[in-house]
């Protein structure tokens, strides 16, 4: 093929990058450059300060610039850069299992390392289907999903999940028999809700249809995220979860939660598994792990799971996947670090006494021109507005620009703004963020 190459553009410096979830184009023809961060803020490569909602993109939960993380990285990198641990192990790996077994969910104490959410989403499927074939059940190999879910970029997080552009051009490349929950997002009934929609816990029923459909002996697992964030904070109305689990009890079907935005402090417990009272099989997290300092993630798996993998001859590898950097010595270092930090400072719990202010800061948006829905929970926030007519997803690409002008990074989906700040975050530092978010959206209407 001999195509034609795209005409010289106005940075061709910024050419080489293919940017991943970005409109290269658009990019590179006014960037958006980030150079230096501390704390809540950042600050662009010519000097202006931007306050982060988002902490960079849900992961930095403890702030930027963080000394303790710095320290541990730049030790380990001189004590030990990496080390293999396949057939062979180093001390904090097991030092770091054994700490987040400690704050995991009951009973969620064995613990595999990934490098990010997608890894541990593909290592959970992996581990589902390969557990109920140690039991003897080999025949459950069906994963259901949910609309709207995001499960990373992977061929599994890509075909459990529920977002229509991750998908459709990617065609029929999909792991076969996956099927999917609707949804749970329901403005007519919910609008507004502070916390906690009231309305749809019914909707967890679908499960029972979708196993009547398949039947219970094919299915190995149902994989959601307690809180959809990429989806553009999609909430579980008051006791789906609980109903969920109780369905995956009856029919022997494992229950994923994918908390790799929900984890370490988002929504005012270490996890929302926490959070809600409802505790999965598998849970998969990444992001908050390391504070976002160094990639990491980890799968946590009930004992139970972890167990019956624990048979045969012992010279046998018993689930023959991993990665070269699972358990990397340096991520084990910045991991150890952010949950130091997060103890000493009760960042895994501040997201609750924060979030009277937030959900009030929040809902005080209702009303201004196009507001169409307000989502909260913990330290998340969604703003929903109404699409420009045969345009979507100008409104709120149009704020989230706006924002950025202003000082404040915020995140857009479609025509919805997504907030999910440090956990740092001061009572004015919110007001600031809401403010400017308001200012934008009265001078967008
Ligand atoms: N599961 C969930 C629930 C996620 O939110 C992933 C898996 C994949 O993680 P990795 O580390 O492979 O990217 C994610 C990632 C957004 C946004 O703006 C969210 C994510 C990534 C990028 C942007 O909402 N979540």
């Amino acid at each position: 093929m001999n195509a034609q190459l795209s005409p010289a553009s106005t940075n061709p410096e910024l050419d080489a990058f293919w940017m991943p979830f970005t409109a290269n184009r658009q990019f590179k023809a006014a960037p958006r450059l980030l150079a230096r961060a501390e704390g809540m803020y950042y600050w662009t490569n010519d000097g202006r300060e931007v306050l982060d909602g988002v902490a960079g993109l849900w992961c930095v939960n403890a702030g930027h610039g963080r000394r303790e993380i710095t320290d541990a990285v730049t030790k380990q990198l001189n004590t030990m850069e990496f080390a293999p641990t396949f057939q062979m192990g180093h001390p904090i790996a097991f030092e770091l299992a054994n700490r987040l077994a400690k704050i995991a969910p009951p009973g969620l104490d064995r613990i595999f390392f990934t490098n990010s959410g997608s890894e541990s989403v593909d290592t959970a499927l992996k581990i589902a289907v390969a557990y109920h074939r140690a039991r003897g059940a080999g025949q459950r190999t069906r994963f259901i999903g949910r609309e709207k879910g995001y499960h990373g970029v992977g061929f599994g997080g890509m075909s459990v999940g529920g977002m229509v552009n991750n998908r459709k051009f990617f065609g029929a490349s999909m792991l076969p028999g996956v099927d999917h929950l609707p949804h749970t997002l329901d403005i007519e009934h919910n609008a507004f809700s502070r916390g906690l929609p009231q309305w749809g816990a019914h909707l967890a029923n679908e499960l029972e249809r979708l196993i009547a459909l398949h039947d219970a002996s094919t299915i190995a697992a149902v994989i959601v995220e307690p809180v959809s964030g990429s989806a553009g904070v999609v909430l579980p109305p008051a006791g789906y979860l609980k109903r969920l689990r109780e369905i995956c009890d009856k029919h022997d079907i494992l229950l994923i939660f994918d908390e790799v935005i929900t984890g370490f402090g988002r929504v005012g417990k270490p996890f929302a598994a926490l959070a809600f009272d409802v505790t999965p099989d598998l849970m998969t997290t990444a992001k908050g792990l390391t504070n976002g300092a160094i990639p990491m993630g980890a799968v946590f798996s009930q004992r139970k799971i972890y167990d019956a993998f624990m048979q045969g001859p012992e010279n046998s590898i018993e689930l023959f996947h991993g990665y070269t950097y699972s358990a990397h010595p340096v991520a084990c270092a910045a991991a150890l670090a952010a949950l130091d930090v997060y103890a000493k400072e009760g960042l895994l719990t501040r997201a609750a006494s924060l979030s009277a202010q937030w959900e009030n800061a929040m809902h005080s948006l209702r009303g201004l021109p196009h507001v169409i829905d307000v989502r909260n929970y913990g330290l998340i926030g969604g703003v929903e507005l109404e699409a420009r007519a045969g345009k979507p997803g100008t409104r709120g690409f149009e704020i989230f620009l706006k924002c950025f002008e202003r000082g404040v990074m915020v995140r857009q989906t479609g025509d919805t703004i997504a907030m999910s700040p440090p956990l740092i975050i001061e009572a004015k530092q919110i007001e600031r963020l809401v403010e400017t978010l308001a200012a934008v959206i009265r001078e967008t209407a």
